[in-house]
């Protein structure tokens, strides 16, 4: 669900940038004779000409449109030069067009802060440069007003006919009666003119813009004058662009709130929307929900540009419509190995070029059931925490995959099916790695990281085993072994450590998926593939053979550990107080002299709303630097330990419900209670809220994922939540 936030009250100068028929212009420049031609990119398969993915705007004049294959682009327009996407592992192959997006991002973000929001669309803010160019070279002092500029689309500006519509917009710019808000519009203007020329200069690609003070009305405005073009939201003419416009239309009003807006509310513009109160807006869908629909019907939206320059998540994915649904099980591991082979190489990709890692895989997938009354069941994505390597993330989805082909058609026909079809079909696989952070400055080399911080998995083994610190990079430091969990996957239960996730997905991941559903359903082919860097070879497949063998072994002491207590309380109730800090206290998962007990000793005094657990110094909410949501935050120098942080929302309660009753009244009695649901298939994502967040060390963290230990008694399953 949206959630509002409020606009500063400084005015901001933001513009949204998006290139043109993107990957026809990439094609373009590796091949110059197709400039001026009607062009289109189309998928690698060839059944009736391959699903067109890109359609250059000369195509665009003679009804050349996205949705058409090929062979009915040709029917329209003979002349029509189809180029095919570039192809490996038997999928398209975006590589080219990913580094293609970073050559304009390096060019945008030499203005203003910057964030890529999608393959080819930046957010700029351009406050700090406006304001700069208002104080020292203000528009209206200038004698020559670049051309460019002078395109502009002004939203509001009154072009009667027969009026020199570029003489209306210099006299706009130059103004000295306006306003500040306007006057810095105009700077924004002039800036994002001289950006759009020198990334046509740099990189021969046109791109189009929006230009306002939020990032919304931005969006809005940066497709409306396509190809090579800029549009202008001043503030007064915000309400006569959202009166009319169609209320699906709004970024995230596309799907069920949209849906719900229009058939529960009667609301079919964004104009529409002014009607209601506040107040009756957050009666119908929650005080965040009700703020923020009743903020943009005014353009109000306070959403920073995060400065980022990097994908938020990486993903491969590939659609099998029609007949060529996948229908057996070695057929999904074929095509999962493919996909994650490329994840795998974004992901060394990432971190040897940004020093980044991932700590999220899910799967998702689209299926089918041939013989079934339940045929609006979906198959449920899964997701586990991620192992680097090759061989491990290939492993680790397909185990994702068998996790949720269980649930999809319950547990008797995956294990008596085998290879044999067993009338299901999937039409969509996709791998994404998500929750990705940056290792933490300061460490001049991956390596230099590793053997610097002393996350006891690491450090004991390297004194024991002298595992070299390039080895220690084939696993994310407290990131479990999966290979215990995974054998256990057969008990119809096991996989219960496995969440139920919809992770943050890029906008383009989100556009691929989408548009793989609408061609699914039009029995097209279309590969999905929506992270943005560029891969390199097998970056870490390296040995880890001795951090999985230690690691599973901790476990395993772990488990037997856990085991005998528990077996303990039960022959000795009322004797003994249950507790999840007494078992960490008496279970040392480092015999190599760490002194977690005295740490969670100290947790437990005064963590309030936040579950502490491991190293936080001492453990004072306020003193430790927040860290990232489901991340790990790492402090350099001895003694110290890696800390997970979770948000409550971000804990599967199926998960929690599978644990022991005592550890689960533990863990409620420390999170606010208001906001522990288990159960009620509510628990959502992404409502980032400080005092409801748990810190976790990758032990406490284990207890959540290994709730489905074997040999507990565990409670009936729940039903599965669902994450939106
Ligand atoms: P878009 O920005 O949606 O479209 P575009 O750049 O081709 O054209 P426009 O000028 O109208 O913005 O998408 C960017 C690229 O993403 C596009 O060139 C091809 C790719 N893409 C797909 O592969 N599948 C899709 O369904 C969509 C929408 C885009």
């Amino acid at each position: 669900m949206p959630v509002a936030k409020p606009e500063s009250s400084d005015s901001r100068v933001i513009a949204h940038v998006d290139m043109d028929c993107f990957y026809v212009q990439v094609e373009e420049r590796k091949q110059p004779q197709l400039r001026g031609l009607p062009t289109a990119v189309v998928q690698y398969n060839e059944w009736k000409g391959g699903a067109l993915i890109a359609v250059s705007y000369e195509a665009r004049k003679f009804g050349v449109k996205r949705s058409m294959r090929g062979a009915e682009a040709k029917e329209v327009c003979p002349q029509i030069q189809l180029v095919q996407v570039p192809v490996a592992r038997g999928k398209a192959d975006l590589n080219g067009y990913r580094s293609a997006g970073s050559e304009v991002v390096s060019i945008l973000s030499r203005r203003g802060r910057c964030e890529r929001a999608s393959i080819d669309e930046v957010y700029l803010d351009l406050t700090d440069a406006a304001e700069t160019m208002l104080a020292e070279n203000p528009p209206q002092n200038l004698e020559k007003i670049d051309e460019e500029a002078l395109k502009s689309h002004i939203l509001g500006l009154n072009n009667e006919d027969g009026s020199d519509v570029k003489e209306n917009v210099r006299e706009w710019i130059n103004r000295h009666n306006a306003d500040h808000r306007d006057k810095l519009l105009a700077c924004g203007i002039l800036i994002v003119a001289e950006l759009r020329m020198q990334v046509l200069k740099e990189t021969e690609f046109t791109c189009s813009a929006g230009i306002a003070h939020n990032k919304m009305l931005a969006k809005l405005a940066s497709g409306m004058n396509k190809p090579a073009q800029q549009t202008v939201v001043p503030s007064s003419s915000v309400n006569g662009l959202l009166n009319t416009l169609p209320i699906r239309k709004m970024k995230q009003l596309g799907g069920k709130l949209g849906i719900s807006l229009q058939t529960d509310m009667g609301v079919n513009t964004v104009g529409d929307l002014l009607q209601f109160p506040e107040e009756k807006l957050q009666e119908r869908y929650g005080i965040n929900t009700g703020t923020w629909l009743w903020n943009i019907a005014r353009g109000i939206s306070g959403e920073a540009v995060e400065g980022r320059l990097l994908p938020k998540s990486h993903g491969s994915g590939k659609t099998f419509p029609g007949p060529r649904a996948l229908k057996t099980v070695p057929a999904v591991q074929h095509w999962l190995n493919q996909l994650c082979e490329e994840l795998s190489e974004r992901l060394c990709s990432d971190l040897d070029q940004n020093k980044r890692m991932a700590n999220t895989l899910t799967l998702h997938a689209r299926a089918y059931k041939s013989s079934d009354s339940d045929s609006q069941k979906k198959f449920p994505s899964k997701s586990c925490p991620l192992r680097y390597g090759t061989g491990k993330i290939q492993e680790d989805a397909f185990n994702l995959f068998q996790a949720g082909l269980r649930e999809y058609i319950g547990f008797y026909g995956v294990k008596t099916q085998g290879s044999q079809y067993s009338g299901w079909g999937i039409t969509s696989l996709s791998v994404s790695a998500s929750k990705i952070v940056p290792i933490p400055s300061g460490t001049c080399s991956i390596a230099k990281y590793f053997h610097g911080q002393s996350t006891p998995h690491f450090s004991s083994m390297q004194s024991l085993d002298n595992v070299n610190a390039e080895a220690t990079l084939l696993l994310p430091p407290g990131v479990h072994s999966g290979s215990e969990c995974y054998s256990e996957l057969n008990s119809p239960k096991a996989e219960s450590w496995i969440e139920d996730t919809v992770p943050d997905l890029d906008l383009q991941e989100q556009k691929d998926l989408s548009s793989s559903l609408s061609k699914t359903q039009d029995g097209f082919t279309q590969d999905i593939s929506p992270s943005l860097l560029s891969g390199t070879e097998g970056c870490l497949e390296q040995n880890q053979n001795k951090q999985e063998r230690y690691i599973t072994k901790v476990e395993g002491q772990f488990k037997s550990e856990y085991k005998e207590r528990k077996g303990k309380r039960v022959k000795d109730k009322g004797t003994e107080t249950p507790s999840i800090l007494e078992l960490f206290k008496s279970y040392n998962p480092y015999p190599f002299g760490s002194s977690l007990s005295q740490e969670l000793k100290k947790t437990a005094q005064g963590t309030g709303a936040r579950l502490t657990i491991g190293h936080a110094e001492e453990n004072e909410v306020g003193k430790e630097e927040k860290p990232m949501h489901g991340s790990s935050s790492r402090d350099e120098g001895d003694g110290r330990r890696e800390v997970w942080s979770y948000n409550i929302d971000e804990i599967d309660p199926t998960v929690m419900d599978e644990l022991p009753q005592e550890i689960q009244d533990e863990i409620k009695a420390w999170v606010q209670p208001h906001k522990w649901r288990p159960n009620n298939n509510t628990a959502r994502r992404g409502c980032s809220n400080d005092a409801n967040d748990i810190i976790l060390t990758s032990e406490t963290r284990n207890v959540l994922a290994f709730g489905n230990l074997p040999d507990l008694d565990l409670a009936p399953s729940s039903d599965q939540a669902s994450f939106c």
